[in-house]
Parts: C-alpha cells; sequence; structure tokens
C-alpha cells in the first residue's frame, strides 16, 4: 500500500475535483444501469464529504454514487494501471467502463486495484463509485445499537455509537497512478540503533520476475547502499549508519532511502522514501524515544471542517500542524480512525508522534458471539492495512486498537461505580488483536483507549495504559477539588496494579468560547482552564503518567443530542476555526518552553 508517486519510473493522475454525483435511497441504481453513467447527476468535489455540500444530504447515509470520465495517457501504454481511492467512507464498490473492479469496507484506509485489463485507451475511460455509509451494529464503528447513542446515555441522530458525525462519501483524493510491469510491490523499513550506529533494515517486496535491486540510503553519515537480491519476490538488506542524525522531536531528520530494481544498468523502477532513525521502547513506566524518556503533550483529534466535513483538507492540515507546534505539543492520537496519509507525512516532517488508531470506538460485547466476531474481523482487518500504511513513518510511535470498549452495562452507572456484569467478556477479542498487532509490528508499542471504569483485565493486555478520564465533567461535575482527588487516587491504583506507563489520553470540558465565569463554572472558558491545570498538576507528581491528550484540540461535530449545543462537542481548545479559547494560552505557558515567563534565553537555545 504505498503512497503513489510521481518519478521517472511511476506516474499519477489525481481524479480530484467535481465529479457527477446522485443519491440511491431505494438501491436501485446498478439495476438501472448506474454503472454505466449516472442519470440525473449533479455535481460534488472530491474530497470532501458529501453530507454539507448540499441542504438534502446532511443526515444521508444510504449509498450514492459518484462518476467522473478520464483518459489514461498514451504513455502508460505499457505500464501497469492502479486506481487507489484513499478514504471511502464507508464501504465502497467500483467499476469502470461498466465492468466490476472490486470493493472495499472499512472507511479510512487506502485501497487499489489493478485496472490495467479495464481501462481503454485512445478513448474517453469512466470510473463509477457506489459509496454506503448506514450504521449497523456489525461495522467498525457500529450505529443503529438498540438502546445506545451517545455514550449509552441519551439518543442522538444519526444514531452512531460514537461522539463525532458520522460524515459520508469519497474523503482523500481517488489517484489514477502507473508502475512498470515489473515493479516495487512494498518497502518495509525498521531502525535501530547500536551504540551511535544506525540500523536500518530494509525489506523489499516486487511484482515481476527480475532479480536484482539497489537500496541507497542518502543522509548524514552517507550515503550507504547495498544490493537486493530477489527471491521468490523478497529480499532484504540491513544498511548501517556510524554516528546516524536520529530522527526526534527537536530534530525530526529524516534519510532518503530509495530502492530501484535494475536490469543492468538500467532502472526498470524507482520508489524513494523518507526514514527517520529511531527506536521506540517501554521500560518500565517510561515510554522512551531514542532510549530517552519521552513525555507526551498533544491532543485527540478529528479530522473535522464545516462544509469539508472528513474530507482531505491540505491548509487545514498546515494550520493544525502550527498550532500544536505553537502550543508546544510534542503529539497526538488519531481518535477515532486513521487520519490521512498526508498528515502522517507532516508528523514524520515536523517531529509530531502519533498515537495511531483504527476506527474501533464503540465497540460492545452484548449481542451474541457471531457479532463480536464480525467486528473482531473488521477490527483485524483495518489494524492490517493500517500498519501497510504507516508503518513506515517514524512519527507514529504506537497502535491503538480500540477507544473505549464498553464492557456490559458499564455506562448505566452514572455515579462512576463499578458495572456489576462479567468484566472477562472481551478479553479473548483484545488479546487476538493486539497479539495480531504485534506480529504486525513487532517495533511499536499497542493501547487502547480505555473508558472510565473499563476493565482493568483490558488494560492490562496493552503496553502502554491509556486512559480517558472524565472526573470534573461528566464526573463530579463543577466540582474540580474532588475531581483532583479522584484523579489522583484512580492514577495511584492503577499504576500500584498495572506497572505499566499511563497517558491520559482524553480529559477536558465543554467550553462555549466567549462565556466567562469567576469562580468557574462548567462551559466557561476558565472552567476548562482549571479543569485542565488540575490534571497538569495531577501527572507532574507523578513520574509514572508518560502523557496527557487534551480532549480535545479543536471544536468538532458531532450528530444531534441534548447534550451536544448546535451538534457540536465544544471541548475543543481551539474553536471549530482555529481561534485559541483561553485554555489554548494557558497549555501554552505550560508545554511550550520559549512562551514561558520563567524560561531563560539559555534554556530557549
Ligand atoms: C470520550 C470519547 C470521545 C468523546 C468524549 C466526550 O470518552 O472517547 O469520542 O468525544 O468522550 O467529549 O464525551
Amino acid at each position: 500500500m504505498l503512497y503513489p508517486q510521481q518519478n521517472d519510473r511511476r506516474n499519477l493522475l489525481d481524479l480530484s475535483g467535481f465529479w457527477d454525483f446522485q443519491l440511491d435511497p431505494d438501491d436501485a441504481g446498478e439495476r438501472a444501469g448506474w454503472v454505466n453513467g449516472l442519470t440525473k447527476p449533479r455535481q460534488v468535489a472530491v474530497p470532501a464529504s458529501w453530507n454539507e455540500q448540499f441542504q438534502d444530504t446532511r443526515d444521508y447515509l444510504d449509498a450514492a454514487w459518484y462518476a467522473r470520465r478520464f483518459y489514461v495517457p498514451e504513455n502508460w501504454r505499457r505500464q501497469r494501471v492502479f486506481l487507489r481511492i484513499g478514504s471511502a467512507n464507508y464501504a465502497a464498490q467500483v467499476w469502470i467502463n461498466g465492468r466490476y473492479v472490486g470493493d472495499h469496507e472499512g472507511g479510512h484506509l487506502p485501497f487499489a486495484f489493478d485496472v490495467s485489463d479495464h481501462v481503454v485507451w485512445n478513448e474517453e475511460n469512466l470510473v463509477v463509485i457506489r459509496v454506503e455509509g448506514r450504521l449497523t451494529p456489525t461495522r467498525v464503528p457500529p450505529g443503529n445499537v438498540s438502546g445506545r447513542g451517545i455514550g449509552g446515555l441519551m439518543s442522538n441522530y444519526p444514531r452512531t455509537s460514537f461522539d463525532f458525525f458520522p460524515y459520508t462519501g469519497l474523503h482523500r483524493p481517488v489517484i489514477l497512478y502507473s508502475v512498470p510491469q515489473a515493479y516495487i510491490r512494498d518497502v518495509t523499513v525498521m531502525t535501530d540503533l547500536e551504540g551511535h550506529t544506525g540500523v536500518v533494515k530494509i525489506a523489499v517486496e516486487q511484482a515481476g520476475d527480475n532479480l536484482r535491486g539497489r537500496a541507497v540510503l542518502q543522509g548524514e553519515g552517507g550515503p550507504q547502499s547495498a544490493d537486493l537480491v530477489f527471491a521468490n519476490g523478497q529480499a532484504t538488506t540491513t544498511l548501517t549508519v556510524p554516528n546516524a542524525r536520529l530522527w526526534s522531536i527537536d530534530d525530526p531528520y529524516l534519510y532518503r532511502l530509495t530502492v530501484t530494481l535494475n536490469d543492468g544498468d538500467a532502472v526498470l523502477d524507482r520508489y524513494v522514501l523518507d526514514v527517520g532513525i529511531r527506536t521506540v521502547a517501554v521500560d518500565g513506566s517510561r515510554i522512551l524515544l531514542n532510549g530517552k524518556p519521552i513525555f507526551l503533550t498533544g491532543f485527540g483529534r478529528h479530522e473535522d471542517f464545516p462544509i469539508h466535513g472528513r474530507g482531505l483538507n491540505m491548509p487545514l492540515i498546515v494550520k493544525d500542524y502550527s498550532l500544536l507546534k505553537w502550543i508546544g505539543a510534542n503529539s497526538y492520537r488519531t481518535s477515532h480512525y486513521p487520519y490521512s496519509e498526508e498528515q502522517m507525512w507532516m508528523a514524520d516532517h515536523l517531529g509530531i508522534l502519533v498515537i495511531d488508531e483504527i476506527p474501533a470506538v464503540g465497540l460492545f460485547f452484548e449481542d451474541g458471539k457471531e457479532n463480536i466476531q464480525t467486528r473482531l474481523a473488521l477490527c483485524r482487518q483495518q489494524i492490517g492495512e493500517l500498519i501497510a500504511r504507516d508503518k513506515n513513518h517514524p512519527g507514529v510511535i504506537m497502535w491503538s486498537v480500540a477507544n473505549e470498549p464498553m464492557p456490559p452495562n458499564a455506562l448505566r452507572q452514572p455515579d462512576g461505580s463499578a458495572p456489576p456484569a462479567d468484566r472477562t467478556v472481551g478479553i479473548d477479542f483484545f488479546r487476538s488483536l493486539i497479539e495480531l498487532t504485534h506480529h504486525l509490528d513487532p517495533t511499536r508499542p499497542v493501547t487502547m483507549a480505555s473508558l472510565m471504569n473499563g476493565p482493568i483485565e483490558w488494560m492490562a493486555l496493552c503496553d502502554v495504559v491509556c486512559i480517558n478520564r472524565y472526573w470534573g465533567w461528566y464526573v463530579h461535575g463543577g466540582q474540580l477539588d474532588q475531581a483532583a482527588q479522584m484523579l489522583g487516587q484512580e492514577l495511584d491504583s492503577l499504576y500500584d496494579t498495572l506497572r505499566k506507563p499511563i497517558i491520559i489520553s482524553e480529559f477536558g470540558a465543554d467550553t462555549l468560547a466567549g462565556h466567562h465565569s469567576d469562580p468557574p463554572e462548567m462551559w466557561s472558558e476558565e472552567y476548562q482552564v482549571e479543569m485542565l491545570r488540575r490534571y497538569l498538576d495531577a501527572a507532574a507528581t507523578r513520574p509514572f503518567v508518560a502523557g496527557l491528550h487534551v480532549w480535545n484540540f479543536a471544536d468538532f461535530k458531532t450528530a444531534q443530542g441534548i447534550i451536544r449545543t448546535g451538534g457540536l462537542n465544544m471541548k475543543g481548545v481551539f474553536t471549530r476555526d482555529r481561534r485559541p479559547k483561553m485554555a489554548a494560552h494557558f497549555l501554552r505557558q505550560r508545554w511550550n518552553k520559549a512562551a514561558r515567563p520563567d524560561t531563560t534565553e539559555q534554556d530557549q537555545a
């Protein structure tokens, strides 16, 4: 699942733009022959969610069809041609020139088809994509679960089992790309350190039967290179870099790895990859980056903006990363689904650490073995696809296999008391998922973000314990001193039991920008600051707390419900249009050395 690349051996054509679009509420499109073109199309922008582009599509999650015409450049004729869809939420089926190409389930990961035999030359081609985003209990993430709305407490519309709007459509670019007949299918890079020497292990997979290739790593201490000798399409080699310049948050230095397939002196295919030499490890209560403890500061975020919805929004990525830097954050979690590859690229280049999460949010275990197994299979598929996509990003330091899976009855205890039901349910589920993740990537720790009262047995399966906590909001709202006390007690007892690094992966308060009160009252900017302060202070005295991710970076759209004014979750420290609330300035004072009045010039240097 390499990101498509343009170079002297490969090419690409981005099909972003206006596409024909037609809703299909009766699921009649296929019978009506829409695979050959839409009958009453209107124009929709791709990439973007369809929900806010029209008045009548906001809550529409049933099938809709996209179509667009294109030519394949004549000079691609001797190459293989692929069609790659960056993200189609939730399920997609694809036709080219009326012929079925394939399908994909899962809303946030790319998929590609070899369409060499589907396209025609010297004539127009038609690509048709049917996208459908219904909420059902056996999807990941699930929805329309009986008796359960937001967090199970209240009903919401649309009936998500998660707290963000179920934006639907072609969210990332649709790209047509060409590769040579014998081509580099995959590259996997794993880095290690031996003293000051960087060790770069490279595995290359090719399609084709030629036998030789080359890997060249350029950068400080280089270039280093090695021949690749293929057997059954696979080759591995290890390059060592004396006195390697390591990738870190302060110096996100990237080497440049060029892999080629060769026939004598001729280069048949070429793929270039940024490589950050770095290690990630867990040691007792610490997370280590390059052997040194790192404390994560940052946020849970969303891919969310008015009108674009969840569609790739490049200026917003630039803006968000500049705000992350401004505030002194060094990390975030891709709550609650994989973000775009462009976001991962930016993290590598700016030295931001990413906890990379699959869309396993709102998982539950009360509807029988068969449904649970269906969701498990989807989780396993998605972690596999995520690792295939993101394994080479130095910014990615951890995989998260779930957010707030719900044990039976967990959310029916508003006073925070322990649920009475069987707490062992789900153990096999998470064991299977975590083992698979370790197997697919032995280099990164695995975690899941757990619910207040989530079973400790689930946390114990993880390398790092991530806890979402709302003491002072959903529990003990308005009583920050009590909240801080509960938080402190809980942290100490969790660490006593688990002896693993703990990240508070969510904590926050809904805050109406511009609403003030003294003494601080819920929903005011002052209350948000005071609540965050309590959590930061609690962490500061507990060395086993390895990170703090505030919920949320920015206000974001949710389903409608009585706890979501304007259909928004307002726990952002920035508003939805990225204006800072008081809390943003507060965090900057605490996190960004350069912004602290008590920082000396020497510290800043
Ligand atoms: C959570 C969820 C997150 C919600 C948040 C909230 O625990 O993980 O998706 O948005 O609480 O604000 O209720």
